[in-house]
């Protein structure tokens, strides 16, 4: 069961009635999803192989069937996963003339983000934002973006990374779309940072603690590597885990800090520019593939503009988060910034761990042709050697 701290806890109440009406009512046949017409739902295929986004930038054209569809997040009402979902809504409404609405759904109404995903897989719902961590044991190529210290520091340019990359957009899309994911659009949530009672300044003063990851194993090498021991859980039983300190410490973007108040139960925050919080746009594949070629073009385009707005959205969300946590007098919280020389003892133990995961070392199943297209896209783009 999730355990929800209080600020969460009326609202998960509500949420969980609702859906699971909501998914009584549409879910869990994985031919027809939780809404749209006979025709939208996958009996159609007309045959075109838009598979790659070549429509961005064209307008969708044509006339649109009435037709619902359910799009969830892992993140709750104001934050940046759901406020992407919601100004997709709006825009395809726009677009549509009001004949296809879609839903948004909150982090915790349909499970927890492996539920979700599995979902998704199931043609339970048709969109979904999702956080390469949850399946990681699922498509062991998407636990790159575990990696540290391999994308860029900076976030605008790890979002011009994960928007062009060919290893990321075609070939990665490949292996997720084997396991009925379509990932449409990688896009970045802000630099992810490290927070702990002990205050992380060298790679040592991880050693003996438990951090809280995702489901994904590469998480588990990657703190390892600097002494740590990891522990899987959803984030919505993180608060309690580190109150009671079943866990010593997390790591994500600062606005989800602050807006899942983990800096009450943490007294420091390392901003250690290890790697940019990763999230991804999906569609169910079978769904999405038997689309008619106008709502394809419209998902497409439309997820293509969005990649500029949602990195506009989650930078002002981490300025704002950052800010919030240092006026929270009544919950302190020392902020670390690490200093280069500091950034290099860890990226020393770090390095290390992206050729083992290359070379199949750490996990099972990895395409190395992926890794290597993807760091010459990075050094592209950074200038490195
Ligand atoms: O830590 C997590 O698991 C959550 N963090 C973010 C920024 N979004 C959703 C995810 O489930």
């Amino acid at each position: 069961m999730i355990i929800f701290n209080k600020k969460y806890l009326l609202m998960f109440i509500s949420i969980l009635t609702l859906s699971f009406l909501l998914v009584a009512c549409g879910g869990g046949d994985s031919e027809e999803g939780t809404g749209g017409t006979e025709e939208d739902t996958g009996t159609e295929d007309t045959g075109s192989d838009n598979t790659e986004g070549e429509s961005s930038g064209e307008a969708a054209s044509g006339d649109f069937e009435e037709a619902e569809w359910g799009f969830v997040t892992e993140e709750l009402d104001g934050e940046v996963q759901y406020e992407y979902a919601e100004e997709f809504a709006n825009r395809i409404s726009e677009k549509t003339g009001g004949a296809i609405t879609v839903t948004p759904y909150e982090y915790g109404a349909l499970g927890s983000e492996v539920d979700q995903a599995q979902l998704l897989q199931q043609g339970g719902m048709q969109l979904a934002i999702m956080s390469p961590g949850f399946t990681g044991g699922q498509v062991p190529d998407g636990q790159i973006f575990s990696l540290h210290y391999f994308f860029p520091a900076d976030p605008a340019q790890t979002q011009e990374v994960l928007t062009n990359s060919e290893a990321l957009n075609t070939d990665l899309r490949a292996k997720y779309e084997e396991h009925s994911i379509t990932p449409l659009a990688y896009w970045t949530e802000g630099a992810t940072a490290w927070t702990s009672n002990v205050g992380i300044e060298t790679p040592s003063d991880f050693e003996g603690l438990n951090v809280r990851v995702q489901e994904s194993p590469l998480m588990r090498e990657s703190f390892g590597a600097y002494g740590a021991t990891v522990q899987s859980i959803t984030w919505g039983e993180l608060y309690t885990a580190l109150d009671r300190e079943t866990v010593d410490a997390q790591e994500n973007p600062i606005f989800f800090i602050n807006s899942a108040s983990f800096h009450e139960v943490q007294d420091t925050l390392t901003i250690s520019n290890h790697n940019n919080y990763v999230a991804m746009t999906t569609v169910n594949t079978e769904w999405y593939n038997g689309l008619p070629d106008n709502e394809k073009q419209l998902i497409d385009e439309t997820v293509a503009e969005m990649q500029d707005w949602i990195f506009e959205e989650q930078e002002r969300q981490n300025e704002e988060g950052l800010e919030a946590i240092k006026a929270d007098t009544e919950n302190p919280t020392e902020i670390i910034e690490l200093t280069e020389e500091q950034i290099q003892a860890f990226r020393e133990v770090a390095e290390p761990v992206h050729e083992q995961f290359r070379n199949g070392e750490l996990t099972e199943g990895v395409d190395p042709a992926i890794y290597d297209k993807l760091k010459e896209e990075i050094a592209e783009i950074t200038g490195a050697e």
